[in-house]
């Protein structure tokens, strides 16, 4: 019998401060617009808010670069709008996580300006320091090959101490030296802090990298036409990262608090599941990418495999949901299912079809797709209502995030031709994830009732028809149908939140279907990823009376060789 937990049974709803809600007339989303939508969060149906960050910050990389993690962005708010918001929350039932950005800091964070300032300073040791080394020629190079997320090397030279110091991100964002335990302390500290202020739980940022590999090797050459290469290997799953987590986990428990730490580049599921068994006192779960990883290329490393195409296959994404879904029942551990966050393309335009005529069904099925898995389902902000990309047309010069204009400029310095660099505009437009981070969309009204100015990124044009306003009380909406994948979760917990899953017809590539099984309940979930209709064979064992729980069509029964509509889905309960 699995081991149930009042966080197995939770969903999640992400939202991205800047792009939410602005109150002010600032064209900044803030927390008193947070506030204001706090009846629109919950009637979703959701129980836990994830609030990406909202501390001090200089917004290199929108609040990933925190300078102090104490305080509040001036643009977002203050500290007792923090405080108002875990009880507005909290008064209608639904928990507050918050984004812990400690691999790194801000270049700007007292702790770091203390380390630069010399090598004798007393936070000296609390970054990664290294001496550089020297070419055949004699020319200084950095410590190792290691490439930036955002595009250049890992590290960043240092001339007064002659040292370079390592930025996994940009130079902006040094990492912290876990190897030091006043930084750990220091960890503990913050954690402590919020938990205390009644904060539920943390969504930890790429919290698997903290443990380096302190030999600091040069990365294998994967891409021989760049000069720098992805060091994964050397930190992904680092000697000491157990450690560090347990580190954590003890004050996680200590609290009750929830945890869902963000896992990149993990080959091996056996370092997952120590870090998410049930018992291992570390996370309750982890985001990993492997999905959003499958129009990457992978002969090529960061931004230049997100921006070089690749067409996947349904049997492929079917091999990555059932290998996550089955060593996590085999091993007793979680998982934490999402297809959408800050970092990644609209779903509905990436993994299904945005066009006009089948955007709403598309975005149901891929909640139907998503929403009854095992797991706990995290929904980000507009997810629930459909929304798409940015527009085709939509030219580099409204693109606002460092990582897609890193790589972007980078190609353009290099002087390459218009056509390489259309080609890349075309993927950005797809996969950058600026798609994410325009304003939510509220209603038809000028700016999209997000601000009463012009925002600090451009609307989304489709923004008159799409829009929270027009879905909340329609019962055919995308907002609707989430509701009810809520609500039935929370109905049939047994087979939806603990039953086992299976996939069903595994080898089909249009149809993406599986089971998930409690005792004797059953439920079939049926899902098509084609545009035209498609014939679909229904097993032998599921031509037995039972209920429609939920279709995106209107179908009410199930029988012999169903056909599909494009993008149909139903979830059916086996009596
Ligand atoms: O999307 C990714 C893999 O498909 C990666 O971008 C990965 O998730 C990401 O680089 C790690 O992201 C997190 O840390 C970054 C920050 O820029 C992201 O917004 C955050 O989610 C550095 O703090
Ligand atoms: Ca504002």
């Amino acid at each position: 019998p699995i081991n149930r937990a009042w966080w197995k049974e939770s969903n999640v709803y992400q939202i991205y401060p800047r792009s939410f809600k602005d109150s002010n007339g600032d064209g900044i989303g803030d927390i008193q617009g947070i506030m204001s939508k706090l009846d629109y969060i919950a009637g979703l149906g959701v129980n836990i808010v994830w609030l990406s960050p909202f501390y001090k910050s200089p917004q290199v990389d929108m609040g990933y670069d925190i300078s102090d993690y104490r305080d509040i962005c001036e643009e977002y708010g203050t500290l007792s709008d923090i405080d108002e918001l875990i009880g507005g929350l909290h008064k209608r039932g639904l928990k507050l996580i918050i984004d812990l950005v400690v691999n790194h800091t801000s270049n700007k964070h007292s702790w770091f300006q203390s380390s630069i300032s010399s090598k004798d300073s007393e936070h000296r040791d609390w970054y990664i320091w290294k001496k550089p080394t020297y070419a055949a020629d004699g020319t200084r190079q950095p410590p190792n090959n290691w490439l930036s997320e955002f595009g250049g090397s890992a590290w960043e030279y240092d001339v007064k101490s002659d040292e370079y110091y390592l930025h996994l991100f940009a130079k902006e964002q040094p990492d912290l030296n876990w190897e030091n335990p006043r930084v750990r302390h220091a960890v503990h500290d913050i954690m402590r802090f919020w938990l205390a202020r009644g904060v539920d739980g943390f969504r930890m940022d790429v919290i698997n990298y903290i443990s380096k590999d302190t030999a600091f090797p040069d990365a294998p050459v994967i891409d021989p036409s760049v000069t720098y290469q992805s060091g994964a290997m050397y930190y992904a799953t680092g000697p000491r990262l157990h450690e560090y987590l347990q580190g954590l986990g003890n004050i996680l428990q200590e609290y009750g608090a929830f945890s869902v730490g963000e896992m990149g580049n993990v080959e091996d599921p056996t370092e997952i599941i120590k870090a998410v068994g049930f018992d291992r006192n570390e996370l309750n779960m982890i985001f990993h990418f492997e999905i959003e990883q499958l129009d990457y290329c992978s002969s090529r490393a960061m931004s230049a495999a997100r921006y070089t195409s690749r067409t996947w296959t349904l049997t492929e994404l079917k091999r990555i949901v059932d290998k996550w879904q089955s060593f996590m029942q085999v091993n007793d551990g979680w998982n934490a299912v999402f297809l959408e966050n800050h970092d990644q393309g609209r779903s509905v335009s990436r993994f299904a079809c945005d066009a006009p005529p089948v955007r709403r069904v598309a975005a149901k099925m891929l909640a139907t797709f998503l929403g009854f898995q095992s797991g706990t389902i995290f929904v980000y902000q507009g997810q629930e209502l459909g929304l798409a990309n940015v527009p085709k047309e939509w030219g580099v010069e409204k693109y606002r995030d460092i990582e897609s204009l890193n790589f972007y400029n980078g190609l353009v310095a290099t002087g390459e031709s218009k056509e390489v660099l259309d080609t890349v505009l075309r993927e950005m437009q797809k996969k950058a994830r600026d798609n994410a981070r325009m304003p939510m969309q509220w209603d038809a009204s000028e700016n999209t009732g997000f601000s009463t100015v012009k925002p600090w990124m451009d609307v989304n044009e489709d923004y008159r028809q799409w829009n929270a306003d027009s879905q909340v009380n329609d019962p055919s909406s995308v907002y609707a149908y989430w509701q009810s994948v809520f609500r039935l979760r929370r109905e049939f917990e047994d087979v939806l939140v603990y039953g086992k899953f299976s996939l069903v017809d595994a080898l089909n590539e249009s149809v993406f279907a599986y089971k998930r099984v409690y005792g004797s309940s059953e439920a079939l979930v049926v899902t098509s990823f084609r545009d035209s209709p498609v014939e679909w064979i229904l097993p032998k064992e599921y031509d037995r009376p039972g209920k429609m729980l939920l279709t995106n069509y209107s179908r009410n029964e199930i029988s012999g060789v169903i056909v599909l509509l494009p993008y149909e889905s139903f979830v059916y309960l086996i009596k």
